[in-house]
């Protein structure tokens, strides 16, 4: 028997946001992903079934708008989408057509990067929109998914109205004076957003095609790491679930997605660039063709037998990106984070990984040099404070000596 997730996960807009805890960053500077878990939800809705709730503000929404663009809804999430953003489009797509009958146009905005996240688009063909191509007059409201509306990553245009929210991120502090959304369904305790679409359309009574499926299924795998973390109950029936209705060949191409040429050449130079001084493996990797190799190379040295951490960075445009990871026994990745960064760009991060950005006037070699110059002393004086006798940080050895 699979278990039902708890109706009482539903976050009310309501409630005050807590702190993270001394180590969180000013609102100003936190990037927007996803925090631990978090008890205490309350349910709201007014005790409606969710799904009902959201059926009514729509048709509400359908009945205030004029009839050129009745009935039609735009879904959109955060800049740079991944699996877990995708899967929830695809999702809320299928619950607003076969659920309740709108018609309605997934549009993302900014260039997807990483492999598993190209594959993911082109293997299922998904039938996104150009945002910035997209005439969001033609629609009477917008869903967001996978984000919040004053999360710094997101583009949500004036008008038409947000009615709906769907996301499992902790809300920004800075949002207390923003817009009241009709639907607002946050819940932090959940693994997933896609996992939420999932119970929409169970309790819908709609049934998953191969693809809307798969699409879930990639983003509940993706951001639970397979379960093994943040998997609330929900979480894993709908992995479960979904992974029954979906179409297994393109799921496991999708996890081994063709890389190109110059994720190879950025292994190459990441192998000759990274240095390892006791526990952490620094890769200050200069200009990057692709920012989403940042984050790559940071998951590749982790595996590397002892180490504890991974600072690496690239400058990408007009960013210096910063991706950390460590496997705990050196602490947790967000208060790394911060200290590494000293008092430049935002950040953010939860559990074994944390992201940062540096923006750079100037993205020229010598701005870039002494960006990672800082970095590296930051990182540097972390080892050193946590080293028992406050000895210097060891000299850093290349990786083929
Ligand atoms: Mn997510």
């Amino acid at each position: 028997m699979l278990r039902r997730a708890p109706r009482s996960s539903v976050r009310t807009s309501a409630m005050t946001e807590t702190s993270n805890g001394p180590t969180a960053a000013p609102a100003d500077r936190r990037l927007d992903l996803p925090h631990p878990l978090d008890e205490g939800a309350a349910p709201r809705f007014g005790g409606t079934a969710p799904v009902e709730h959201l059926r009514g503000v729509l048709s509400a929404c359908c009945e205030s708008s004029a009839s050129e663009v009745r009935g039609r809804f735009l879904i959109l999430t955060h800049m740079g989408p991944d699996p877990d953003a995708l899967g929830a489009c695809e999702g809320l797509r299928l619950l607003l057509e076969k659920g309740f009958g709108h018609d309605c146009v997934v549009a993302t905005h900014g260039k997807v990067h990483r492999a598993e996240n190209v594959a993911l688009l082109e293997t299922l063909e998904l039938d996104l929109a150009d945002y910035e191509s997209t005439d969001v007059s033609g629609f009477c409201g917008v869903l967001l998914v996978d984000t919040q509306p004053a999360f710094r990553h997101t583009v949500v245009p004036a008008a038409p109205a947000v009615v709906a929210v769907f996301d499992h991120h902790r809300s920004p502090q800075s949002d207390a004076g923003a817009r009241e959304i009709p639907h607002e369904d946050v819940r932090v305790d959940l693994g997933a957003t896609s996992s939420i679409l999932f119970e929409y359309l169970r309790d819908a009574g709609v049934a998953l095609d191969e693809r809307t499926a798969s699409a879930l299924f990639c983003g509940i795998r993706y951001d639970t790491a397979d379960l093994s973390r943040n998997a609330s109950p929900l979480d894993e029936e709908a992995y479960i679930e979904t992974f029954k209705l979906g179409d297994r060949p393109r799921i496991a191409a999708i996890d081994n997605p063709p890389l190109s040429r110059s994720y190879y050449r950025h292994v190459a130079q990441a192998l000759t660039t990274a240095r390892q001084h006791g526990p952490l493996i620094i890769a200050l990797l200069g200009r990057v063709e692709n920012p989403e190799h940042v984050a790559e190379m940071a998951d590749f040295f982790l595996r590397m037998k002892g180490c504890s951490w991974v600072v690496a960075g690239g400058a990408f445009e007009e960013s210096y990106v910063l991706s950390l990871r460590t496997d705990y026994s050196f602490g947790k990745a967000y208060p790394l984070i911060e200290r590494v960064l000293g008092d430049e760009g935002s950040f953010g991060g939860h559990g074994h990984i944390a992201g940062g950005r540096i923006p750079m006037e100037d993205p020229g070699q010598s701005a870039i040099g002494s960006i990672e110059r800082r970095l590296l002393k930051n990182a540097l004086a972390v080892i050193s404070a946590s080293s028992e006798d406050g000895a210097e940080a060891p000299d850093g050895r290349r990786l083929d000596e």
